[in-house]
């Protein structure tokens, strides 16, 4: 793995912080909970209930609780909790989604999906540099329905971490827009998409969520991953990641997002280029 050392080093502040903007807008996206005050008495009854039990379990004392006090405080104060949440929870909200709903398999959208982003015909090539590090990859595919038949014009969104870790608009020394963009597929919905490979992402250290997790003695990472979200119209949107065969932490994710069917195994192709494809499958239509 190859993990250079940016000139402008990003830091929690850019990558945690800078994600509470994404998450309000998250909300707007994916709708507006509106909880009655049973459900909502039922829920937080449940979780303070769960909290109390770790404190009876653990024999959690006075100097414990303050400490978990401040430190409860230190990430809402850096901004972090999109990160945190999207980290450790997430996932567990995904499964539960995941019970209702066919096709393509999902996974957690992380801290880090930014919308309107530029928008490419089926065949695109992703924003990227002059000389950008990392290995090419060309990513193909075609999006059908639960019959098997082709969805036309169905919009992709894909984002993906530069190759010394970092995404763009979370962290100052990448350009804004970098391995991001909207694909619409074409007739036979189908999309073939040049980027490169991503690379493993580290959780920013320098933050309380980095903190806590060193303290802990666990590791920061998750696999490489492209985040993906494919919608059209009149079929239910999905929100995924694939991930690499083979590559670190993909047995070891510490935001427990893998999942079997989302594991590529990209192959160079005649040109030295890696090549995969994938096929989404939407529910709807
Ligand atoms: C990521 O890139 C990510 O995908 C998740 C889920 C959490 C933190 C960073
Ligand atoms: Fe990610």
């Amino acid at each position: 793995m190859t993990t250079t050392t940016p000139d402008v080093s990003p830091t929690a502040a850019g990558a945690g912080a800078n994600a509470s903007d994404a998450a309000r807008a998250s909300a707007v996206r994916h709708g507006q909970a509106v909880a009655s005050a049973e459900r909502l008495s039922t829920v937080a009854r449940a979780m303070l209930d769960a909290v109390h039990g770790v404190i009876r379990d653990h024999r959690l004392t006075y100097p414990e609780f303050q400490a978990a006090k401040r430190w409860i405080m230190a990430v809402g104060e850096s901004g972090e909790w999109p990160l945190f949440l999207d980290v450790f929870v997430e996932h567990v909200v995904e499964q539960v989604a995941a019970d209702s709903q066919q096709g393509t398999v999902g996974s957690i959208e992380g801290p880090y999906y930014l919308p309107a982003q530029r928008r490419f015909p089926s065949v695109a090539t992703l924003p990227m540099r002059d000389d950008e590090p990392g290995d090419p990859l060309v990513f193909s595919g075609q999006v059908r329905d639960l019959t098997g038949t082709p969805v036309p014009h169905a919009e992709l969104d894909i984002w993906h971490n530069a190759a010394d870790g970092f995404y763009s608009g979370f962290a100052p020394h990448l350009p804004d827009g970098l391995f991001r963009g909207t694909i619409t597929t074409d007739e036979q919905g189908r999309f073939e998409i040049t980027t490169i490979k991503p690379a493993p992402y580290q959780l920013p250290m320098d933050g309380p969520t980095g903190h806590f997790v060193e303290a802990a003695g666990w590791h920061l990472w998750r696999p490489a991953h492209l985040h993906l979200m494919v919608r059209a119209d009149g079929h239910r949107r999905i929100t995924t990641q694939l991930y690499f065969d083979g590559g670190d932490y993909i047995d070891d994710d510490v935001a427990r997002a893998v999942k079997d069917e989302l594991v590529l195994a990209p192959e160079p192709g005649p040109d030295g280029r890696l090549r995969v494809e994938y096929d989404f499958v939407l529910e709807g239509g």
